[in-house]
């Protein structure tokens, strides 16, 4: 996609989360020299993205005010893309977006997909960057309570092809949106699973995936075996590396992981994977 890396392989978006709250990774970047550090580690690692984000969007989490995710996320993102690296801006808020887009953004992550700004949409399209819209219900403080679907992946279907259609509407190139099936938000682990095994479904609707498993309850949940409790999310980026394998797999464009190292090495094998694959025999791929 114009404006970001080409790799040739789907693309590994690492994690960097600014926040005090965040479900795993919360209030070890609050101090801004160390996310800015934390985000020269992981482009060393190899993230082709690095992704700051200055608000959690863990279930139950309240809403920062936009002065505070400002002040969070412009400093670490102007640094980043003055040394070069290809950052983007996770925000559901057009002021933000719009700040770090000046700052060097290359590229905006919207979890609510244009639902929780109705200012975003435009932002977007006067920035002119690519945006990630990812399938979105509620506010993270209530979205445990939306996650009710007939069949998740024709829903999710659904839903992100009406919400394609009202960022065209409001000038978003079709050429610059990447889909998110939103594994975790208003989604059982169920939910998630079928999502993931269904990204065939979600890739008929003929644009660039994102996937962003990594350390998610799902993850924890498949691992707790013989009765045992979750697993803690600092013990699942193994196993979120095999998703990301899945994903990439799949035919994702992006996943999105908190171990940039595991995560390239399995999109690598995922590439691998794919040059192999005889599409004679399954045109699905
Ligand atoms: N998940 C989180 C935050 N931002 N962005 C996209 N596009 N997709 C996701 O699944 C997603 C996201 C929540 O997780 P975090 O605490 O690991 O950032």
């Amino acid at each position: 996609m114009e404006g970001l890396p080409r790799p040739g392989r789907c693309l590994v978006m690492g994690i960097l989360n600014v926040t005090p709250d965040s479900f795993s990774d919360g209030g070890l970047y609050m101090d801004i020299r160390c996310a800015i550090d934390r985000g020269l580690e992981l482009a060393a690692q190899g993230a082709d993205i690095v992704d700051v984000g200055g608000e959690s969007t863990r279930p139950g989490a309240r809403p920062v005010g936009l002065d505070e995710e400002l002040a969070r996320t412009v400093p670490v993102v102007r640094e980043l893309a003055r040394a070069g690296v290809c950052t983007s801006i996770d925000t559901m808020h057009a002021p933000v977006a719009r700040a770090n887009v000046e700052a060097g953004a290359r590229l905006v992550n919207d979890v609510s997909g244009g639902l929780a700004d109705r200012a975003m949409a435009r932002t977007v399209a006067l920035a002119g960057v690519p945006y990630v819209a990812m399938h979105w219900r509620a506010p993270s403080h209530e979205m445990d309570r939306h996650a009710d679907y007939d069949d998740v992946v024709a829903d999710v279907v659904a839903e992100l092809g009406c919400r394609l259609w009202q960022l065209a509407e409001q000038g978003v190139d079709p050429s610059r949106v990447v889909l998110d099936p939103g594994l975790g938000f208003a989604k059982r682990p169920e939910h998630d699973w079928a999502l993931l095994a269904g990204l065939g479904a979600l890739r008929q609707l003929g644009y660039p995936l994102l996937v962003g498993a990594s350390r998610k309850r799902f993850i924890g949940a498949a691992l707790a075996v013989g009765g045992a409790g979750e697993v803690p999310p600092g013990g699942r980026d193994m196993a979120t590396a095999a998703v990301s394998a899945l994903a990439a797999g799949a035919g994702a464009f992006c996943v999105r992981v908190h171990d940039v190292r595991a995560g390239l090495d399995a999109v690598r094998m995922a590439a691998a994977y794919l040059e192999h694959v005889d599409r004679d025999r399954d045109p699905g791929l």
